[in-house]
């Protein structure tokens, strides 16, 4: 009999070290898929590293600030933030080290769509959630990422080729200048394969000229100072956004031409920057597309799903609008606080 209650005590102390053991392994396991992924560290932030693309635009920097002030200590998150200055490879470095700090989740911008497929699967093993904003991946494998939150680019585009479609349908044809974000971007791609599907639907449209300006005001002047010396006159510049139609307008005032409402050029521009509804509130943009950069409250309410242990949406769409500078009105470019 004591042999026997000596056993069953021995076997009692077993299974409560393998519960401790099995507990002890469960809260220490980075990214389990019970609820709530963060380690809550001795000062009960939830860590988030963010690889930001870059600081080319007012968009960008909107974006920036958003993040920021939405995961700020006070609202009970440590925010590691990475500026990957446009290039892909500072980004992956960024995610390498978010996995090597063992951080809660990997917040991410990917600065192009293809070839993240290694390092997401670095971050997978590591058991970190990874939540893409803004722009998109192109991958096979949706599990290398938890969910993802942006803007409809596509429709963007098609967006400003139905409002083109209308302000010209009794144009004969059409002489198109096009300035492109930055190559491999889904931003670029979308609002170019707008693009491309218009002139595919209108026979009388003709892009002339095409070249990236990477999203910033440098490369949308230096762009159009160029094709200002291959082609003195065009009827449309399609902007993909609103910092690169600030320079193509330095380099076309610089030219003497004219451009806006009522004049040669009519400019389409995309993003609807507080800096870019001003000048279609003046008239220099005749459409703006808006891309909606306010994700930090966007991401927190995601991160606050999987902390309830809850399954957010896997792709979430913004809802956007585009502004016409005939029907602008003050109080619009006044609500804008980017
Ligand atoms: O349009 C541009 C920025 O990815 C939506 O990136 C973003 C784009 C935005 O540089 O201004």
């Amino acid at each position: 009999m004591r042999i026997d209650v000596r056993r069953g005590t021995v076997r009692k102390i077993i299974v409560i070290a393998l519960c401790m053991l099995v507990l002890s392994l469960a809260a220490c396991a980075p990214g389990d898929d019970g609820p709530g992924n963060s380690s809550g560290g001795a000062d009960g932030l939830i860590v988030i590293g963010f690889a930001q693309v870059g600081s080319e635009s007012d968009w960008r920097l909107a974006n920036t600030k958003s993040m920021n002030d939405t995961f700020s200590e006070d609202n009970g998150y440590r925010l590691v933030f990475r500026d990957a200055q446009q290039r892909q490879e500072n980004q992956i470095s960024a995610i390498r080290e978010f996995i090597s700090q063992k951080v809660d989740y990997i917040v991410f911008a990917p600065v192009t769509e293809e070839g993240w497929d290694e390092v997401l699967g670095e971050a997978k093993a590591a058991g970190i959630p990874v939540i893409i904003v803004d722009r998109m991946i192109s991958t096979s494998d949706h599990s290398l990422y938890t969910c993802w939150v942006g803007s409809d680019f596509r429709n963007e585009g098609d967006v400003a080729v139905a409002w083109m479609e209308e302000a010209f349908r009794d144009r004969e044809g059409l002489r198109i200048v096009h300035l492109q974000g930055s190559m491999g971007s889904s931003a670029q791609i979308g609002r170019t394969e707008g693009l491309d599907a218009g002139v595919a639907n209108n026979p009388g449209w003709e892009v002339i000229s095409r070249a990236s300006g990477d999203f910033n005001q440098m490369g949308g002047k230096e762009r159009m100072e160029y094709i200002l010396t291959q082609f003195s006159s065009f009827d449309v510049l399609y902007c993909e956004n609103d910092n690169m139609a600030f320079g193509a307008m330095e380099a076309m005032d610089a030219a003497g031409m004219f451009y806006g409402v009522g004049r040669e050029v009519v400019v389409i521009s995309f993003d609807a920057t507080n800096a870019g509804l001003i000048a279609t509130l003046e008239g220099s943009i005749n459409y703006n597309v808006e891309c909606n950069p306010m994700h930090g409250p966007r991401v927190e309410a995601i991160i606050a799903q999987l902390e309830r242990g809850e399954t957010p949406d896997k792709l979430a769409y913004v809802t956007e609008v585009a502004f016409d500078a005939m029907t602008i009105t003050q109080e619009i470019v006044d609500a804008r606080d980017y």
